[in-house]
């Protein structure tokens, strides 16, 4: 037998969270349809996503919930991988950054580079952006804030130690030149190009001295590996590189292909090329920068509230609805958007209507007329003969979409196929053959043409929606067919199940959208309201502006901020809680509102008379507030 080829195939390794959003599933189901669709080519596939566990936000948040980082996130890892199951993802390896053999790897990595002289100490100064966990120079800000996520960034300095990317940008360059095919889509070239490598490359800093989770660098203890470093390294430290079992690297590397989201396109296509290089690698043969999945336009997150677990997605319409509204909804490498509308939309229309309305009424047709029986088609019409060669140039078409890694259009190959399916039960009118006994045999042909052209289909399937492809092959009564089986014709007798099943039964939309509108409704925060007020007592309320005059801390009350405000010939002391939220600077000059016949109070021996009106909400878990200003003069009353 002759050996497999192997084929390695890797998602990003996520950042643990705790709330996994559809956006996330996307990578990793269609690595996953890839890896299938390579394996049930013959290929030998290795197929590695895993979590990427170090840095200052992990240690940040650990610390909030008083739990050792590893603590925290082991429960999110589980999490993780029960999601990863519920989608059907069938990895060969779920690496952590935390595992010992990865950390070994990266820390031998580092000594190697260093060793060679291709890292150096040196000190750092940049714009950091903590959630991304990214360095930015000054002219890659966005409005000063972090290109990628729009926050804020802070600038840093620190010792660290530097890897010479300067060094490799010709190599790179001339590298990228001979293999264009690195970069996929090729369009994502221009912008590396033009905003990384045009401007020319500055050394990367690969270590920090302020982050203390994170892999210790052994040649400086005070130090550990940045991010960045540590988790690229994971595509080949799962593999055994630098251990004393390297058979797996020895096979699968370099990488047929790394899929990753366009916002980590530039990590994969000039930091891990120029480390490969250092190391002197061979360098994966492509990186694919997808878009991003979106709701209304804009992308998926907690702090928006437009996301669901989409484990309920996969309870309420199954795993294949998800699957396939994944992979074939959005075009590659573009965004696409989201909804729940949307995917149960394709359901009824592509899963239910198309696939399994063929299905059912073939299965169904069969048992009516021949007992579940059907026996080859040996004597083709002409309209089999277009049908059937329809059917058999599906491979070779959808084997050269894939190799584009077109995956939306890939399925709507095969879709094509079953249309066409359905089509030819109209043309043929089964039911109408089914009247004379002489017609028998042209409709054994007929059912089986179709009964084998669905069994070429689901074979086709079952990268992208396994599950409903087996379920198929369990009424057809047939073991999953291997490639060299593919060609119509391939079974000589059909027995089919006697009971057809619905694969997909018809979500009905209307009351889906009604249930929609009403949990958006029960999302909405809902205002607690005081008991109703007369008039009077609303009139009894005296509300005056004022300019500050003075403004100081509280001597003995941190939250608290003392106020000198005038009137328009009356000055009055008030105190506030704003100092979270307000220097006392700031706010001379300003004009507030203020209740005036408010009792005063004392607040830590200084008295306050009256009181500063604000806005106060809370917006993602944390309270905002903004003191009420005008613009009209001293003494206004406020109505
Ligand atoms: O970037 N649509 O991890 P991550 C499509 N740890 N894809 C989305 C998405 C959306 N709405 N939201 C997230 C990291 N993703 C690093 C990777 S690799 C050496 C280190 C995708 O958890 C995103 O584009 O932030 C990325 O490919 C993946 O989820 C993991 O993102």
């Amino acid at each position: 037998m002759s050996e497999k080829k192997p084929y390695y195939v890797t998602t990003p390794i996520y950042y643990p969270s705790d709330n996994f959003h559809i956006g996330h599933c996307y990578t990793t189901v269609i690595a996953d349809a890839l890896a299938r669709y390579k394996k049930l080519q013959g290929y030998d596939v290795y197929f590695l996503t895993g979590s990427d566990e170090h840095g200052q936000k992990i240690e940040e948040r650990a610390k909030k919930k008083g739990v050792t980082p590893k603590e925290f996130i082991d429960p999110i890892i589980d999490n993780a991988k029960d999601l990863w199951k519920s989608l059907d993802i069938n990895y060969d390896k779920f690496i952590r950054t935390t595992d010992d053999e990865h950390v070994a790897c990266v820390q031998k990595i580092m000594q190697k580079l260093y060793d060679k002289g291709d890292i150096y100490k040196g000190s750092y100064e940049g714009w950091y952006c903590t959630p991304c966990e990214s360095f930015w120079t000054e002219s890659q800000l966005v409005d000063g804030k972090c290109p990628d996520c729009g926050r804020e960034v802070k600038m840093m300095k620190e010792d660290a130690y530097f890897l010479k990317l300067s060094k490799y940008q010709p190599q790179l360059e001339a590298w990228l030149k001979e293999h264009p095919e690195l970069m996929q889509p090729e369009s994502r070239y221009n912008e590396m190009y033009n905003n990384f490598l045009k401007p020319g490359l500055k050394d990367l800093c690969v270590s920090r001295a302020s982050v203390k989770w994170g892999i210790p660098v052994t040649f400086d203890p005070s130090q550990t590996v940045y991010v960045w470093v540590d988790a690229l390294s994971n595509y080949i430290s799962a593999l055994g590189y630098l251990s004393d079992d390297d058979s797996l690297f020895k096979k699968f590397w370099p990488a047929d292909l790394h899929l990753v989201g366009k916002e980590i396109f530039r990590f994969h296509t000039i930091i891990w090329p120029i480390m490969l290089m250092a190391l002197d690698l061979p360098l994966p043969k492509k990186v694919y920068g997808h878009g991003w999945l979106t709701i209304g336009g804009g992308k998926i997150s907690k702090s928006k509230g437009n996301y669901k677990d989409p484990r309920i997605f996969v309870n309420d319409y199954g795993v294949d609805t998800v699957r396939y509204f994944l992979l074939s909804e959005v075009p590659f490498g573009s965004d696409g958007n989201f909804s729940e509308e949307l995917m149960v939309e394709r359901r009824n229309s592509d899963l239910c209507n198309v696939l399994g309305n063929l299905v059912n009424r073939t299965i169904s047709m069969t048992n009516k007329y021949f007992g579940g029986t059907l026996k080859k088609n040996v004597n083709y019409t002409d309209l089999d003969k277009e049908v059937v060669s329809y059917l058999n140039s599906m491979a070779k078409e959808v084997d050269d979409k894939m190799e584009e890694l077109d995956i939306p259009n890939s399925l709507g190959l095969i879709f094509r196929r079953i249309e066409r399916l359905n089509k030819y039960i109209d043309e043929t009118m089964p039911w109408s053959l089914a009247k004379s006994e002489e017609n028998l045999p042209r409709l054994n042909d007929v059912l089986y043409t179709i009964i084998d052209g669905i069994r070429m289909c689901a074979f086709e399937l079952e990268a992208f929606i396994p599950s409903t492809s087996k379920r198929i092959y369990e009424q057809l009564n047939i073991e999953s067919p291997t490639l060299e089986q593919l060609e119509f014709g391939n079974i000589e007798n059909y027995k089919v199940t006697e009971k057809p099943e619905i694969l997909f039964a018809r979500i009905d939309e209307e009351e889906l959208k009604a249930r929609l509108a009403a949990e958006e409704e029960a999302a909405q925060p809902k205002i607690e309201h005081k008991p109703e007020i007369e008039f009077a007592q609303f009139d009894g309320v005296e509300m005056v502006v004022g300019e500050v005059k003075e403004c100081k801390k509280h001597p003995d009350a941190d939250k608290i901020l003392v106020f000198k405000v005038d009137f328009g010939g009356e000055e009055r002391q008030i105190l506030s809680g704003v100092a979270a939220f307000y220097k006392p600077e700031e706010l001379v000059g300003k004009k507030v509102v203020a209740v005036l016949n408010l009792k005063p109070r004392k607040i830590r021996g200084l008295e306050s008379c009256g009181m500063l009106l604000s806005a106060v909400k809370e917006i993602d878990g944390k309270e905002k507030l903004e003191l009420m200003t005008s613009n009209m003069p001293v003494g206004s009353k406020v109505c």
